[in-house]
């Protein structure tokens, strides 16, 4: 059996880098002259794309299992073209995939039961303000699911930052999530995802500091990517599981 292309992801919060750095990564692959393509979700070009988009910039309302599930469904439209890139040796360089999915969705929480908004019991006395976790909107279980059977990364390279790090970068805070509090429960949640992941078995689960000079993390990228993009991958193609 001929090799296939290694499908990498790069996964982070927003603002860790990823879109610079998958297209330094890419550039670096087309320079070397190995068969490479960049994809992106949310593709926001596609009709469901267009519908994520205007959720993102708030433009629309949405039921939250509705846009789940619609996130999931803009990388089902694309799932059959990534199997027959890799099939045909391209290497598939993808900036955030199902990981970013479970871990944004399953962080949310209803507006009334965000930390610190002191509560009051009904004798009229206050609760100190706690920072607990509040209930999730969605059950961790039900967000993974509509990703299940969706081929699954070789790699999948985390650009860590910190949320406060991140919100500080420029742009920071356009988008619906872009604040720090969502932030630091998806970081807590990307966590739980990658020792899901490394469990598998299935794909390998790179974390990298995404706090350093860009060209370093470049570096850092490169140095994790470099077989398996040069080499190619022997195994068959894996997918997301349950
Ligand atoms: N996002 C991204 C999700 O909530 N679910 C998903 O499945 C994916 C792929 O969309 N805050 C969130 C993460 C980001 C936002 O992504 C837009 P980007 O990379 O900033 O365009
Ligand atoms: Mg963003």
């Amino acid at each position: 059996m001929s090799k296939r292309g290694a499908f990498v992801v790069i996964e982070g919060l927003d603002r860790s880098g990823k879109s610079t750095q998958a297209e330094t990564l890419i550039k670096r692959l087309q320079a070397a002259d190995i068969p490479s393509k960049l994809i992106k979700f949310p593709d926001r070009s596609t009709p469901i794309g267009k519908l994520i988009d205007s959720y993102l910039r708030s433009e629309t309302e949405l039921d939250d299992h509705a846009i789940h599930l619609l996130f999931s469904a803009n990388r089902w439209e694309l799932a059959s073209s990534i199997v027959k890139d890799l099939e045909a040796g391209t290497v598939i360089i993808c900036d955030r995939y199902a990981f970013s999915g479970i871990a944004f969705s399953a962080s949310k929480v209803a507006p009334s039961a965000q930390p610190d908004a002191p509560t009051t019991t009904p004798t009229g006395s206050n609760i100190a303000p706690t920072h607990k976790t509040p209930p999730p909107l969605l059950p961790y279980s039900w967000c993974r699911s509509p990703d299940v059977s969706l081929p699954a990364p070789d790699l999948t390279l985390f650009l860590d930052i910190l949320p406060e790090v991140a919100s500080q970068r420029a742009g920071f805070g356009g988008e619906r999530y872009e604040n720090q509090e969502h932030q630091e429960r998806v970081r807590e949640l990307f966590e739980r995802v990658a020792e899901e992941v490394e469990a598998e078995g299935i794909g390998k689960w790179v974390v990298l500091n995404g706090g350093l000079e860009l060209q370093e993390v470049s570096e850092s990228i490169w140095s994790e990517v470099k077989e398996v993009v040069r080499q190619g991958v022997e195994g068959e193609l894996g997918n997301v599981k349950r």
